[in-house]
């Protein structure tokens, strides 16, 4: 690895934030290219997502088959998935597999968080500090940091008081969390509290779910899978690989699906059951109009509240577990393993604090609609800070000393999410503006990879040494971003999508909802018309060491 003497830091090509699937790509990649490449991530381990989301029930919404990389097809033949989804240990196995195949451990640095990255104009080099106080210098930084990095903790009055054992589902323990024979209190009803719900309420004496607001889900019919099914997939990966390039999603699966209007209404039920019935995410799509025709959303709400009320025992749980305040899909679909049937159990109850809030969290439990209930533990499935949380975290600093958190204050403005103005060579995987959450996130993380790659394979050969979106080029993407959110009902939830569970955070949508395959297509012709929309220089200052080492790996 090069090191610069000058400035007594590590140097190097390329610092990737996060290994995750996104930072553990890279490194692969980009190492492979030829570039000097370190990896800083905070957790203790590689997995992102699936190293720190280890509570109960933990599950993949993807199905196991494509939820994994696609770039080396050795990779995809000699691992075999168990399951039509998969729970997170068997996920973290997988990347734990794909850190030893790879060796990528070696340049990882593990239990480091990064503090600060700024942009050094003189020298064209980000410096990087960590909590540490490591120093580390590169030409390029890839912020790998995952579009759901920052656990959010409700803003409840006395939330530190709690005396019993108190969970965010995203910060879980390593060591087993035993719920038999306690009283547990489960906050949040998006897709991790209706994944964890039916999980602990099998073990725990008693289960209370607070729920604010009643979210849609569908159930995910896991099941082993057979060798035919296993077989199929690996004689097959080239096609369905493809198939996901293809798709507005991502999914293998997706598409044919009618126009609401060109069906009569048993078309229709017809329709709504046989995509139950599948289970799974594809029921956001049951409609090709899903999104966009009030006709063809209110007739799939109207489907799953029948559903609702047929599973829910006791009438009034089933109204309060009816979701009305949105459109179906405008917040995330949660798929579920018997969440519904949960409530069904004598030690299940569900409060709704979407009337009556929680008022503070005392010693001994939480005090909601004028009583202290008792309880042993908190379980907080209260979501994340998402999309933004993490780089916003870090002091993260461009042109002219110019803050990100300055940058952003309005919302994350960004050119195809994957670079910012002003911030030269600073890159975002799956970062908002693109598809990201909206569609395969390993699909996403694999096409922001390779094009990133494909650009420092370009200035390397062509002796450049900065690339920076344009202020314009930012401007009317991220204008497109919310125009073509705007055509859908997506701005019509409080979710976080919209920044909307994080007080103070401007509501602004951010994922891109235009498709994953004609963003793909869009990048694709950027790249090739020169990298429009981007500034491009020359390189400077040849007693710069990073300059050396990117040309002496490029011979
Ligand atoms: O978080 P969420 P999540 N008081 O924000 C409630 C992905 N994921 O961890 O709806 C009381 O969706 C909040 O209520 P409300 C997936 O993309 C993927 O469940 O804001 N309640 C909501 O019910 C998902 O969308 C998989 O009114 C409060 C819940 O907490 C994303 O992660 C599996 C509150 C938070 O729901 C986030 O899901 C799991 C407060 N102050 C998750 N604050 C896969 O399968 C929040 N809530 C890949």
């Amino acid at each position: 690895m090069p090191k610069a003497d000058n400035i007594g830091e590590q140097n190097y090509d390329v610092i990737v934030v996060g290994a995750g699937f996104a930072g553990m790509y890279a490194l692969h990649h980009l190492r492979g290219l030829g570039f000097s490449v370190h990896v800083l991530e905070a957790g203790g381990d590689v997995g992102g997502t699936w190293y720190w989301n280890r509570y109960p029930g933990a599950r993949c919404d993807v199905e196991s088959m494509s939820y994994s990389y696609s770039f080396d097809d050795d990779l995809q033949q000699e691992w075999t998935w168990s399951k039509r989804y998969a729970e997170q240990p068997e996920i973290l196995a997988y990347a734990n597999h794909v850190a030893n195949r790879f060796d990528l451990r070696r340049d990882i640095a593990f239990d480091t968080k990064v503090k600060s990255a700024r942009f050094d104009e003189a020298a064209g080099l980000w410096h990087i500090e960590t909590g540490k106080g490591g120093r580390l210098a590169a030409r390029f930084c890839i912020m790998a940091t995952g579009s759901l990095s920052t656990p959010k903790l409700p803003e409840i009055e006395g939330i530190g008081q709690f005396r019993g054992a108190c969970y965010h589902t995203a910060a879980w323990p390593h060591e087993e969390v035993a719920f038999a024979g306690k009283r547990v209190a489960l906050i949040g009803t998006g897709a991790t509290g209706m994944q964890a719900a039916p999980v602990i309420a099998r073990d725990a004496a008693q289960l209370t779910v607070f729920q604010r607001t009643a979210n849609f889900s569908v159930p995910a019919w896991n099941h082993d899978l057979s060798d035919d099914e296993i077989t199929e997939w690996k004689a097959n990966y080239d096609h369905w690989r493809n198939r996901e390039r293809s798709t507005h999603s991502g999914f293998h699966n997706e598409g044919g699906h009618p126009s609401i209007e060109d069906l009569d209404e048993h078309e229709r039920l017809d329709v709504l059951e046989a995509g139950w019935q599948r289970g799974g995410l594809l029921m956001w799509n049951v409609f090709s109009d899903l999104m966009t025709s009030r006709e063809a959303n209110d007739a799939a709400t109207a489907f799953i509240h029948n559903k609702i009320r047929k599973i829910v025992n006791d009438p009034e749980t089933a109204e309060l577990l009816c979701p009305k305040s949105h459109p179906v899909g405008s917040k995330r679909l949660c798929v579920d393993s018997g969440y519904y049937e949960t409530f069904n159990r004598d030690n299940v109850s569900l409060v709704d604090i979407g009337s009556e809030p929680i008022e503070r969290i005392t010693e001994n439990g939480l005090v909601q609609a004028g009583a202290e209930h008792g309880f042993d533990i908190i379980v907080f499935a209260t979501g994340f800070d998402a999309m933004t949380g993490t780089m916003l975290r870090m002091d993260v600093r461009g042109r002219n000393g110019i803050a990100l958190q300055e940058k952003w204050r309005d919302g994350p403005a960004s050119y195809l999410g994957i670079a910012i103005s002003g911030f030269p060579n600073l890159f975002t995987i799956t970062g908002p503006g693109s598809p990201s959450v909206l569609a395969h996130v390993v699909m996403s993380i694999e096409q922001h990879v390779d094009w990133i790659a494909d650009c420092l394979v370009h200035m390397r050969a062509n002796g450049l040494d900065a690339i920076e979106a344009s202020p314009e080029a930012e401007e009317a993407w991220t204008a497109h971003v919310q125009d073509v959110a705007a055509g859908t009902f997506y701005p019509e939830a409080s979710s976080w999508y919209m920044g909307a569970n994080v007080p103070g955070k401007p509501r602004v949508f951010m994922p891109y909802t235009g498709g994953a395959h004609k963003y793909r297509k869009r990048c694709n012709q950027i790249a090739a018309a020169g990298y429009e929309g981007f500034v491009l220089s020359p390189q400077g200052e040849e007693s710069d060491t990073q300059v050396l080492a990117t040309r002496r790996s490029a011979q």
